[in-house]
């Protein structure tokens, strides 16, 4: 008799979580901060991608990121390097962050002053899929160490997400991280998905993933406000 009200408990939790992401996002639209949202497993290189992407769009772009981890402020330190500000979000024992700690940890910003926003999600490819941040564009990342299958075992992960990005590609040749392979899982669970393949530690590939993002803002823009 305790699964369905588990069931219950967990689609009202979904469903305040929605009301609030639905709020953000309308706060986002409203200021023209274009929000991107990273998740990932533990380790594919999150914060290194999003300290290389900070540090890179900082001369054309007001950018900022917000944090999450169970415990710890290490990635929030590593990001501030790139002297954007930056947020650690602790969820204590929550595997995914949820809208209100997004809300929580943006007061006091002032969202008119970015063109950027990045969400980084606490590593983990099951929880955050079902939590809408209200971002623009959600990024899926893996790593070439972690091999090709991961879509194919975490599908809603990647159906949750807007774009695919593999990392550590510079890394690919030694761990025999076969692309074809990759790319047809990543295309079997989302057919069309876009797809950018690069190195945060190299820079390769880093150029086509920010001109991609330019690209995002400016036809966002574009778009009338209702
Ligand atoms: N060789 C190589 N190593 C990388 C690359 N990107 C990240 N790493 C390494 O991978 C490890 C994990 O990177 P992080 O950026 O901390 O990964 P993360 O996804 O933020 O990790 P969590 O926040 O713990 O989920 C670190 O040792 C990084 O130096 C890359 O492009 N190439
Ligand atoms: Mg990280």
């Amino acid at each position: 008799m305790s699964e369905p009200r588990l069931v219950e408990v967990r689609r009202n939790v979904l469903k305040q979580n929605d009301v609030i992401a639905r709020s953000l996002r309308e706060q986002f639209r409203a200021s023209g901060v274009f929000v991107v949202s990273l998740v990932s497993s533990p380790g594919s290189g999150k914060t290194t991608f999003l300290e290389k992407t900070l540090t890179l769009l900082q001369p054309q772009f007001r950018v900022a990121a917000l944090v999450g981890d169970l415990a710890t402020e290490n990635d929030a330190i590593r990001l501030a390097r790139s002297k954007a500000p930056v947020k650690q979000i602790t969820t204590g024992t929550l595997c995914h962050l949820e809208a209100a700690m997004v809300q929580k940890a943006l007061d006091g910003w002032d969202l008119n002053q970015l063109d950027f926003l990045f969400i980084e999600n606490v590593g983990n490819l099951v929880c955050p899929s079902s939590y809408d941040l209200g971002e623009d564009l959600r990024l899926v990342l893996m790593s070439v160490t972690e091999g090709e299958d991961k879509p194919l075992k975490y599908p809603t992960i990647f159906n949750s997400a807007d774009v695919a990005v593999v990392t550590k590609n510079e890394l690919a040749a030694a761990v025999e991280f076969d692309w074809e392979t990759a790319r047809k899982s990543i295309e079997s669970v989302r057919p069309g998905m876009r797809i950018f393949r690069l190195s945060a530690k190299t820079g390769e590939g880093m150029p086509a993933y920010l001109e991609f993002l330019g690209q995002e803002l400016k036809d966002r823009r574009r778009v009338p406000q209702a």
